[in-house]
């Protein structure tokens, strides 16, 4: 899809734009049904990369504790939690710079091992990897990787210099590669402009085949990062965006990821009507806090929406 394509949608009037993309999900989607995935860092911060808004990265105080990788048990431990609040994904985060092979890989990869025989689809979200890496994963039961461009080519240098654009397309090549389901996106209220979000649209409208989730983060702000300051993203602006990505990338899951805790009912609503269909439940994300589980089972109580059951559940015997 060509750039001017997308600006041409992104542009619209809000009501016909979210009225277009409403009726896109209904036509590709159960779209009374909400997919929840549960997130968990298995390595936590010190991090060698400058990411601006992350305070994981190394190159700044954020003061958020740099953990060892963790023991199985706790992680059975929080996969099994996940399950019980009803996600079908649970996803392992580590901040890492990249893949290294040797014991933590052989370790991630038992973990992977483990997490699969609970039942639930493993994703992992380790940094940069080889597609020989990516394939080891495949092998252990991996079913995701989520590795996020963040923005438009010319807006990610601003915000990251430690790796490049191409870097980040060359690991979800390899990723696509060894025949691993994508998760991809990236984040909105960086200070990028509408050419940078349009931009952005575009990569991951372009990818072929285009992934099968895109996650759509609103800007954590946290002390002691450059991006601190940001003030928070208003709910409409995420929305354009999300509709956006529902008519451009029409059969891609869309989480609503970071940054559900500041966003109202109606704001979350609109998200989900405009086409998201995924978002993260409990009560913390990699180190940022969520809405509680159950403050999210109201929600989506009153709203009318299902959780998505797990595949196997929906076979009958
Ligand atoms: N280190 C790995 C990497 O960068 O791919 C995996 C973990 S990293 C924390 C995963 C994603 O979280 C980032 O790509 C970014 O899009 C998102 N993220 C990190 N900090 C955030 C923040 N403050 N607000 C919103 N999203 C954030
Ligand atoms: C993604 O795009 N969002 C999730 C997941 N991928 C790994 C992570 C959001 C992290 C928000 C900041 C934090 O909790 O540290
Ligand atoms: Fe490291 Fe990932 Fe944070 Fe960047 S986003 S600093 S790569 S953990």
């Amino acid at each position: 899809m060509q750039l001017e394509a997308v600006r041409a949608i992104y542009h619209r009037n809000l009501a016909e734009l979210v009225d277009e993309a409403h009726a896109i999900h209904r036509a590709n989607f159960r779209a009374t049904e909400i997919q929840a995935s549960s997130l968990l860092s298995i390595k936590t911060g010190g991090c060698p990369e400058n990411c601006a808004y992350c305070p994981q990265s190394a190159h700044y105080e954020t003061g958020v504790e740099r953990t060892r990788l963790m023991q199985e048990e706790e992680v059975i431990e929080a996969a099994e939690k996940a399950k019980e609040m009803g996600a079908t994904r649970f996803c392992m985060g580590a901040a890492w710079r990249n893949v290294r092979n040797g014991p933590e890989f052989d370790h991630v990869l038992n973990l992977v091992r483990t997490v699969k025989s609970l039942d639930l689809e493993v994703c992992c979200t380790l940094g940069m990897l080889t597609q020989e890496q990516a394939e080891r994963l495949k092998e252990a039961g991996l079913y995701a990787y989520n590795h996020n461009i963040d923005s438009s080519r010319s807006f990610y240098e601003k915000i990251i210099q430690t790796r490049t654009y191409d870097d980040r397309l060359q690991t979800i090549s390899n990723v696509r590669a060894a025949g691993l389901t994508v998760c991809t996106g990236g984040i909105i209220g960086m200070g990028e402009t509408d050419e940078d979000r349009i931009a952005f649209i575009q990569q991951l409208a372009s990818f072929d085949p285009q992934p099968e989730s895109v996650t759509v983060n609103a800007l954590v702000p946290f002390e002691g990062t450059p991006l601190s300051e940001r003030k928070q993203v208003a709910a409409v602006d995420l929305v354009r965006v999300i509709a956006t990505l529902r008519l451009t990338n029409p059969h891609s899951m869309i989480r609503l990821s970071a940054g559900r805790l500041e966003l109202s009912d109606e704001g979350q609503f609109l998200c989900f009507f405009a086409g998201a269909n995924s978002i993260f439940l409990g009560d913390k994300l990699l180190t940022s806090p969520n809405p509680s589980d159950s403050a999210d089972h109201a929600l989506l109580q009153r709203l009318g929406y299902d959780l998505k059951a797990p595949v196997h559940a929906a076979v009958t015997v």
